[in-house]
């Protein structure tokens, strides 16, 4: 019996280092030391024995349990180390590899020219108005001296969402709103979206974006709008940017006009950027018709105003010298990546 349990422990011992998991070795425990274990077993035939036996084979077979329970635990923290580093391993993070470079995008070139414009009037001390691109009929259209059969309102030209509400055709609804609630001195600038039911082609686009701009005051005249708007092509353009003033119909202002730079390429002497005719228009602009200033609560015998409006990406257009609107609104960045 002695040499039995001898060869269970060579055996066990031998299994034991050859474990390569936690699992093997739970079931090799099972096998020796468990209640059907094999050395279970051979304690049960401990009543065989004579007395002098029983207790020398007794000792034998606890000091074996203790051994092998012994190799059992030293196995599981091995294995458990090995599995440890095997971990730290696969996750290990070389830090001295090179990181990947993050592109940095910029300004697309609308926001550029926008910006641009935005801090060319913040120093004329304008301050920004905005509104809503969904806007009522009465703010885009009848607030602004458009009566209901005007050409503008047609749905041809205009998205209409239901019969009083549509997408703002211009951002002047947004200067509506400001000398509702606004007492004069007004002076802003409406930058943003505003949608016309234009076919895409090389200048037209479905979506576009205005700048307008509003000045209410008493004794605003048309040479405040003139000497402003001057002032405003020249740190656009440059100092010897001249200005011109062409009579001109909007039914918000009275009287209008349209605003041709010199052209910035040639000078005036005529090139292609400006067709040969030495200035380009980039402006319409007039003094608020009364009725205008009426509708929002502002007494025109009192309060007089200029107001203007410009389309951003003509003038993007002309910074550029893009040729094609779509462009804009592509988003390609081999075309974006030039500006
Ligand atoms: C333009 C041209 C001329 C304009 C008028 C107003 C308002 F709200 F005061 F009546 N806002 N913007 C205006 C005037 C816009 O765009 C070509």
């Amino acid at each position: 019996m002695k040499q039995q349990l001898e060869e269970i422990r060579e055996s066990a011992k031998s299994q034991l280092s050859k474990a390569a998991s936690l699992a093997e070795l739970d079931t090799l425990r099972v096998k020796y030391l468990g209640k059907k274990g094999e050395l279970t077993a051979i304690l049960k035939q401990m009543g065989k024995l004579s007395a002098e036996e029983r207790p020398i084979i007794g000792q034998l077979a606890n000091e074996i349990r203790a051994d092998l329970e012994a190799s059992i635990a030293e196995s599981v923290e091995d294995i458990k180390q090995k599995l440890l580093e095997q971990k730290l391993k696969s996750e290990k993070i070389d830090v001295t590899l090179p990181a990947k470079k993050q592109a940095l995008g910029h300004k697309h070139p609308l926001s550029i020219v926008l910006d641009e414009v935005k801090d060319i009037f913040f120093g004329m001390g304008f301050s920004i108005a905005s509104g809503p691109e969904v806007e009522w009929d009465y703010y885009n259209f009848e607030a602004l001296n458009i009566p209901e059969n005007h050409p503008a309102r047609d749905t041809q030209d205009t998205f209409y969402i239901t019969e009083k509400m549509l997408l703002r055709t211009q951002t002047s609804p947004c200067q509506i709103r400001v000398m509702e609630n606004q007492k004069p001195p007004i002076r802003i600038i409406a930058p943003g979206r505003v949608y016309r039911s234009d076919a895409v082609d090389a200048t037209h686009s479905p979506l576009f974006h205005q700048i307008e701009g509003l000045v209410v005051d008493k004794g605003i005249t048309m040479a405040d709008l003139k000497g402003n708007l001057e002032s405003f092509a020249k740190r656009l353009y440059g100092e010897q940017t001249k200005i011109r003033l062409r009579p001109h119909h909007f039914p918000f202002t009275e009287p209008s006009c349209e605003i041709d730079v010199s052209c910035f390429r040639c000078g005036g002497k005529g090139c292609p950027m400006c067709k040969g005719e030495g200035w380009i228009e980039i402006l319409g602009a007039g003094m608020v018709h009364p009725k205008v200033l009426r509708n929002c609560g502002i007494d025109p015998d009192v309060y007089s105003g200029f107001a203007f409006g410009l389309g951003l990406e003509r003038l993007v257009m002309f910074r550029f010298n893009i040729d094609d609107m779509r462009l804009l609104y592509e988003n390609d960045v081999r075309f974006l990546n030039q500006f």
